[in-house]
């Protein structure tokens, strides 16, 4: 129970929030524009996108078929979930040929057709840098672990089984949540804080250092536009792996982010690497806090350009308990304050991310809207809007566009995804709760975000001609690219017309953010900009009729930039209908 209780606080904690109120937000900064921060970024994960070959897996040939629709939608950015040489134990996060391309992929050559489409019609490409961990099956770990004295001895981190067991650090997708596993071969244990097939790397060793670092090089020269960092804040660890100290208090992602070297290695990085080109890097922001973030984003500490934090994502879960929603839902006050929190965090110096999905991450319509019938389609497009009119890289998740909702699989044997499989296991061990934990698991798990995409309204919704590696959502026969693409009210439709506002108005991305009524538990209205150039964005977060009132001494336009809705009046209180969202001009 002792041990549950941990490994719940711990990931909870990951999420969780930094509490240092920071600066107030001054004036927007139109000074340093840059092409990322004026970027929409959209996320594919390419398990789930196109299949090309019927064997029931995306691959890179099924993204190139639809390089058109991508580019239909306006984006300026992919970013790709990992597509090299794995094991999958972790859908790609179990990299075992850095230099390679998953088989189920496809090949070099379909990754350099690839990049030359996007390119061609001037989309960016950011890959995913994998690299606080590799697989157990790369050829780095095969001869660590094959002797004490084998030169890849030092590319992971080992404790001799005979200075007795090493002080406990808890893993994440561990059916025990022990991170060390113990070794016969040399009689040793080795580190993984993800899975026991995701051995952590050794980044103290600069030889460690210099192959990951000449990797990146190898695909910055063949012309990729960024990285995305899978949680590179624990890639330095204290070597000397102590007991944890009492302070830590549960508290371990905070301890793993924050290595005594972390930021001299990102450092060299980008003195090795991210300068010598023109491209863009994003953190996974594992335990970084309002404190910690500037260390990584601003641009005199040379280090890296954006990261995004959990604080939001991890918002509106039962303390103490494993992505387990609050019973009532989460509270729109707390949420404003979240994102209001990291808009003023990075308003003079630095620069933020927004996103509600991701591949981690349950739909977002599910999650933060509401996905019954009835307000599926409204909900989703108010969410877009929140996205894209903020200030900060909106990370878009592909299938959001269309209001892809969560599949929520009732039993355990539908899921593929290993945290939830062994979490369940983990459960069982330890007698906890697995009626809540599948309850949850609707909400919350990881691969409501993974079920194919949905294309068309025909079998395996156009995704495969094959058995699908993941069951598709039934909603596919109403939810999919053909029903939506000539229908100007669909959430497609909403999606590309939110995305050109954006790029239409610079106030948009770098103008000052105001959040007005903050009390409000129903609606999030802002302003963003100032004097002539400003507008209100108004979104009704409730499924609620709402009469909202506009702030004293501001004017709007009556004719809205942006309505999920066909009603809209700019005189006197402004009737909202369920889940409107509205932009419009301030006069
Ligand atoms: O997914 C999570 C919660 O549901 C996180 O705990 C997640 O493991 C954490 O955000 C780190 O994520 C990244 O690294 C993992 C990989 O499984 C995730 O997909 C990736 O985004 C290990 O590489």
């Amino acid at each position: 129970m002792k041990q549950i209780f941990l490994s719940i606080t711990i990931c909870m904690l990951f999420f969780m929030s930094c509490k240092n109120k920071t600066t107030q937000q001054t004036s927007s900064d139109l000074t340093n524009q840059k092409w990322w921060k004026e970027a929409v970024v959209y996320q594919i994960y390419p398990r789930s996108f196109k299949d090309s070959d019927g064997d029931g897996v995306g691959d890179l040939k099924g993204i190139i078929s639809k390089l058109d629709y991508i580019k239909s939608l306006g984006i300026d950015v992919v970013w790709l979930n990992p597509i090299f040489g794995s094991p999958n134990d972790d859908n790609g996060y179990d990299i075992s040929d850095y230099r390679g391309i998953m088989k189920e992929f496809g090949t070099m050559a379909d990754f350099d057709a690839l990049l030359k489409g996007m390119h061609e019609r001037g989309i960016k490409l950011v890959l995913d840098l994998v690299a606080n961990h590799s697989s157990d099956e790369h050829e780095w770990f095969k001869q660590s672990r094959s002797s004490r004295i084998n030169p890849y001895r030092d590319y992971y981190h080992w404790w001799p089984a005979e200075k007795g067991k090493p002080a406990h650090r808890w893993s994440f997708f561990d059916v025990n949540a022990d991170a060390w596993k113990f070794d016969s071969a040399t009689n040793a244990y080795y580190l993984h804080y993800f899975s026991r097939k995701q051995p952590d790397l050794n980044w103290e060793n600069p030889k460690v250092r210099k192959e990951i670092f000449d990797m990146m090089n190898f695909w910055f020269d063949k012309g990729i536009d960024g990285f995305r960092m899978d949680v590179i804040p624990f890639i330095s660890k204290d070597t000397t792996f102590p007991e944890l100290p009492k302070e830590y208090n549960g508290d371990m992602v905070a301890y793993y982010a924050n290595g005594p070297h972390l930021h001299d290695y990102l450092k060299e990085m980008n003195k090795e690497v991210l300068s010598k080109h023109n491209v863009m890097s994003v953190a996974e922001g594992a335990g970084v806090t309002a404190a910690t973030a500037h260390n990584f984003v601003d641009e005199d500490r040379n280090e890296l350009n954006m990261l995004y934090h959990f604080e939001g994502t991890g918002y509106g879960y039962v303390p103490g308990k494993f992505k387990v929603p609050e019973p009532d839902g989460y509270k729109l006050v707390g949420f404003k304050e979240i994102y209001s929190k990291w808009d003023s965090i990075f308003a003079t110096k630095g620069w933020g991310t927004i996103y509600l999905g991701n591949h981690d991450q349950p739909r977002m319509v599910t999650r933060w809207g509401n996905d019954a019938p009835e307000f599926r389609e409204v909900s989703s497009k108010m969410l877009t809007t929140f996205l894209l009119t903020m200030r900060a890289t909106p990370y878009y998740y592909f299938g959001d566009e269309l209001g892809m909702s969560n599949i929520k699989f009732d039993k355990i044997e539908d899921y593929n995804d290993i945290e939830t499989k062994n979490h369940y296991i983990l459960l069982q061990t330890q007698k906890g709760d697995i009626k809540e934990f599948m309850e949850s698991a609707k909400i919350s798990a990881r691969d409501n975000g993974r079920t194919p995409f949905q294309w068309d309204a025909t079998a395996n919704a156009g995704f495969t001609s094959g058995k699908p590696w993941l069951k598709i959502n039934p909603n596919y026969k109403n939810v999919n690219v053909a029903a939506e693409v000539g229908n100007v009210n669909s959430c497609l439709s909403y999606f590309k017309n939110a995305v050109q506002l954006r790029k239409n108005n610079k106030v948009l991305v770098y103008g000052k953010y105001e959040l007005l009524d903050k009390a409000n538990e129903k609606v999030y209205a802002y302003t963003r900009g100032e004097g002539a150039d400003k507008v209100l964005v108004i979104l009704n977060f409730s499924k609620e009729k709402i009469i909202w009132n506009l702030p004293a001494g501001l004017a709007v336009d009556e004719k809205p930039l942006l309505n999920n809705y066909t009603t809209f009046s700019a005189n006197g209180p402004i009737a909202l209908e369920p889940y409107q969202a509205i932009v419009v001009k301030v006069k």
